[in-house]
């Protein structure tokens, strides 16, 4: 998958690579990813310079200990923000091009806790989004139509569309407008949403996406990469190229007949399966070996969400009763369940 993307980046014959983040889906990522992730920055490194921004799932301090040695494999990182002229703006001199990096922005770094305490909660939005703009515009003020200019960032923007794997608590709902993005920007590569979009803005904005579907809210999407062509003074034009996903991700809902009826079709793709069945022990057993790749088998009535019973209508039943309405309630129809409930219960009272 990710040596794909350096493929096509031979292919091409690119000139830069940007990674708009994120490298990591958690702060502390095992050695394996690690591994993973480097070797494939420096794959893409022998085609071309890499410049990569951190984003929220990255650790900073992390990437930033390890950017002066990814440097020397001309990997450029920058993972906390950085001033124009301190690292925040890199040069291209032979591509005519010059690069503003700036990593993802927690509101936590930009709406400080005076204004936490003191705003309404739409109010610290304005405020980052505010704020946001602010550092925009000191990276880009000095931009003229001379060069390529070219934005790389790992944030939200309004409008933009959701894949179904982004961690919602980072995602909304601070957000900023793409018109924050002047004119004079011949390219935004931006990271964060999963799903490969360009933003209706005053100059190209895109997100690549994420190169492949992460979980199952995204079987829908299209993943790939994209190729930018650009020149000083004109818009940049984008193509899409997509990868081979590297093992499909398929969701079949229906009564346990229906899907048996799917059983052999779905070649090595990993599978959500959601029954419209009332539960029984031994059903998802049954479903796994119709489907040796399924890796959630779950009740349709279930995964609908359902209320829970309220608390106080609990006090001073016996337990037996309870569980019965437990059962009911998850649209569970076994006697067996509530027949072995009874007899634990009792082997805990002799106990
Ligand atoms: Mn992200």
């Amino acid at each position: 998958m990710l040596s794909g993307i350096a493929g096509v980046a031979a292919d091409e014959a690119v000139d830069l690579v940007l990674v708009a983040g994120d490298l990591f889906d958690v702060s502390a990522p095992s050695a394996e990813s690690e591994r993973i992730v480097y070797e494939a920055l420096l794959g893409l490194a022998r085609v071309a310079p890499v410049l990569v921004v951190a984003g929220n799932h990255d650790h900073p301090k992390r990437l930033e200990a390890v950017a002066p040695l990814l440097e020397l494999g001309r990997v450029t990182v920058v993972a906390l923000p950085k001033r124009a002229d301190e690292g925040g703006v890199v040069r291209f001199p032979d591509l005519d091009t010059r690069v503003a990096l700036l990593p993802f922005l927690s509101q936590r770094a930009i709406v400080n806790a005076d204004d936490l305490m003191a705003l309404d909660p739409d109010q610290h939005d304005g405020k980052y989004a505010g704020r946001l703009g602010a550092i925009i515009g000191k990276l880009t003020n000095a931009m003229g139509t001379d060069q390529v200019n070219i934005f790389c960032s790992h944030l939200t923007v309004h409008g933009g569309v959701m894949g179904g794997g982004e961690r919602t608590a980072h995602v909304f709902p601070y957000a900023i407008a793409a018109q924050m993005f002047p004119g004079s920007l011949s390219y935004v590569a931006l990271g964060h949403l999963h799903r490969l979009q360009k933003v209706p803005a005053p100059a190209p904005v895109w997100y690549s996406g994420s190169p492949m579907q992460l979980d199952f809210g995204e079987v829908d999407d299209t993943k790939g990469v994209l190729i930018v062509e650009a020149e000083p003074g004109l818009p940049a034009t984008v193509r899409e190229v997509s990868l081979g996903a590297a093992r499909r991700l398929i969701r079949l809902r229906g009564t346990l007949e229906q899907i048996e009826t799917f059983a052999g079709t779905t070649d090595d793709a990993y599978l959500k399966i959601e029954l419209d069945e009332p539960a029984r022990a031994g059903l998802a057993d049954e479903v796994r070996d119709l489907f040796p790749y399924a890796v959630d088998v779950v009740l349709a009535a279930q995964a609908d969400g359902r209320s829970r019973p309220r608390a106080a209508a609990r006090l001073g039943r016996a337990a037996p009763e309870l569980f019965r309405e437990y059962l009911e309630h998850r649209n569970v129809d076994d006697g067996r369940l509530a027949a072995l409930f009874d007899a634990l219960l009792e082997q805990t009272y002799e106990a």
